[in-house]
């Protein structure tokens, strides 16, 4: 109003000034509608970051994600990986703090996830490393002494892994498994489709022996070459162990994040097997359908679950947790334990079938060989996994121990110690090699019994694994048989004929690995040294390592395949036993069932669900 009143301002006529406001009305209007319709196109160019969030089940999706599809850079990329074999500086690791010191803290995953839930999920692998109490490949004490036998013999396994690996590359790169005498690929079913069990398998073995150019083979291999996209039927416990537990640990030792992403969307995959009416997940996994099956061994296994294959993807479900933010892994898994940790069990023992239907025993058989075995090992490992907080997982151990000292431990007439089988009521007095694990995870966990149990326990971790020695010592081959008997003219040696091959199995090798770390006694690399002598000689093709037929003829026909798990775990294991205990520690790493380390979350957060 004031304005009309300056001098030269004219005051606009009443039609006029009608007129001005409905040109401004018509603008406003205008602007208005092309907001909307370019609201409109945007929206969906932003709907992909909102496919991270947490809780969702439908994992598979990561695939498309733009990570996924190397489009977009993570907001935090994991550090480069110090070079393989490359020493960590020391300052970063912390040699061996004492209790009480500075609290270790892990990232977790509050700590890492952004608050604005439309941000992709970031897992700080810096300063999960700079919390490991040891450098993962050691400070290398013996390194200084060329001329160390421990050294020596170390070298020499690492040249059978680099055989093992280099001849599968030249016959069989991308398929499953090599075979060496007919120098081609095997692809088997067990996978469902999915190719480089082997590679997968290797990768932290590599790692760790520092087969530089090996390694970066592999890794290639996963980065071009590893497709998801399979359709076949596969062993939910083989993918979980072999491929989820080999990305996993490629992961954590190198920060790649090419691993770390297959590993979730592998994951991701394997969920459409929980549903069933209990959670209890279903055998295998069929990933054409994407729903759960009872598997290609559907007539001798029937429609249930076994119990090592449901109770072994806990290590492996709760670091997908971790990497991806996505609770939906951790719920399954504690789902399973619910389960078990309910059911009624005979003499507090865990039969080796269960019903996913209807959350029942299918039938009274318990072993801790093969079908029973690794859902103990993934009790106490979990314990120790936790950093020492899943009380329950811990409970679940020792009780179940205890079941089986009470109903299957037994000492044979010539004084050797053995774990029988249960059938049906009876005991059946053999063990097979499956079973030989035992000594290293009954060692493993006596040093976190009560004081007074810890000695009875050390000794029968002792006993069971001088008895699996036995098993090797006792044939022409010093390589021990798959299954062996303890009857009165015969002990810890097979009976029938197909129970005396050796197929490369690591789980002999593996407990002396944790007898030598636990007692130092020179007993165990002797036996490990036994072991390596006796590959060379029997099992060593032209074209790679191969199982034998039967370990009791000192010229055995070749089984024709070297195993995925023989460069996962047997050469592992047999590196570790002549490595100081700071390689891979067992401080910060517990192994899963198929040697691929895992670290042990060293966090102070009560929010994380590690329990
Ligand atoms: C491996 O795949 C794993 O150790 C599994 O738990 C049992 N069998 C083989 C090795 O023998």
């Amino acid at each position: 109003m004031l304005l009309w009143k300056v001098s030269g301002f004219q005051q606009p006529s009443v039609r006029r000034l009608r007129l001005q406001r409905k040109f401004h009305f018509l603008l406003c209007l205008s602007g208005l509608v092309t907001l909307c319709f370019g609201a409109l196109f945007l929206l969906p160019l932003f709907l992909p970051l909102r496919l991270q969030q947490p809780d969702q089940e439908v994992v598979a999706d990561v695939s498309s994600h733009l990570l996924a599809r190397g489009m977009v850079p993570p907001p935090k990329p994991a550090p480069a990986a110090p070079a393989l074999g490359e020493h960590e500086p020391r300052s970063q690791s912390r040699i061996l703090r004492k209790k009480g010191g500075a609290r270790r803290t892990w990232p977790t995953i509050a700590a890492v996830r952004p608050k604005n839930k439309s941000v992709l999920f970031s897992f700080d692998f810096n300063a999960f490393r700079s919390r490991l109490c040891h450098p993962v490949l050691g400070a290398r004490a013996d390194e200084k002494s060329s001329r160390s036998p421990v050294r020596a013999q170390r070298e020499k396994i690492k040249e059978m892994m680099k055989f093992a690996w280099q001849n599968y590359k030249r016959y069989a790169m991308g398929q499953n498994e090599l075979r060496p005498l007919t120098k081609d690929g095997y692809q088997g079913k067990l996978f469902g489709g999915l190719g480089g069990a082997t590679v997968i398998d290797s990768l932290d073995t590599l790692f760790l022996m520092e087969l530089k150019e090996e390694f970066r083979e592999a890794k290639a291999w996963v980065e071009e070459s590893f497709h998801l996209n399979v359709s076949g039927v596969a062993s939910l416990f083989e993918v979980n162990i072999r491929y989820i537990g080999g990305l996993l640990s490629a992961f954590y030792l190198t920060g790649e994040e090419v691993f770390r992403v297959k590993a979730i969307e592998l994951g991701g995959k394997l969920l459409p097997a929980f549903k069933t009416p209990t959670g209890i997940p279903m055998r295998c996994i069929n990933f054409k359908s994407r729903s759960g099956s009872f598997g290609w061994d559907w007539n001798t296994m029937g429609d249930s679950s076994v119990l090592a294959e449901i109770g072994s993807l806990h290590l492996e479900f709760l670091h997908l947790t971790e990497l991806s933010g996505k609770q939906v892994f951790a719920k399954k898994i504690r789902n399973i334990r619910k389960v078990l940790r309910n059911t009624d069990k005979p003499f507090g023992l865990y039969p080796n079938f269960i019903s996913p239907l209807s959350g029942k025993w299918e039938q009274q058989h318990v072993s801790v060989g093969g079908l029973g075995d690794s859902f103990y090992e993934y009790l106490i490992k979990s314990w120790l996994m936790s950093a020492k907080i899943d009380l329950e997982a811990k409970t679940m151990y020792y009780k179940a121990l205890e079941a089986i000292e009470t109903n299957l431990l037994k000492v044979s007439p010539g004084g050797l110690t053995y774990i029988a089988e249960w059938k049906g009521g009876t005991v059946v007095n053999k063990m097979n090699h499956l079973a030989c694990f035992a000594g290293g995870m009954i060692a493993l966990g006596a040093e976190e019994a009560e004081e007074t149990e810890r000695a009875h326990y050390r000794e029968l971790a002792a006993q069971i694994t001088k008895t699996c020695h036995e098993s090797y010592a006792r044939s022409d081959t010093k390589l021990g048989p798959e299954v062996f008997w303890f009857v009165s003219s015969r002990e810890a040696m097979a009976i029938y004929g197909r129970e005396s091959s050796y197929t490369l199995r690591p789980e002999v090798v593996e407990s002396y690995m944790y007898l030598w770390r636990q007692t130092h006694d020179p007993l165990y690399r002797e036996w490990g040294w036994e072991v390596v002598v006796a590959l060379e000689k029997y099992c060593l093709t032209e074209a790679g390592f191969s199982g034998i037929r039967d370990v009791y003829s000192s010229t055995p026909s070749h089984d024709n395949k070297q195993q995925s798990f023989f460069l996962a775990e047997t050469l592992k294991y047999l590196y570790l036993l002549f490595s100081d205990d700071d390689v891979l520690s067992l401080e910060d790493w517990v192994f899963n069932t198929e040697a691929h380390p895992l670290p042990v979350n060293h966090s102070d957060s009560s929010s994380r669900a590690w329990g």
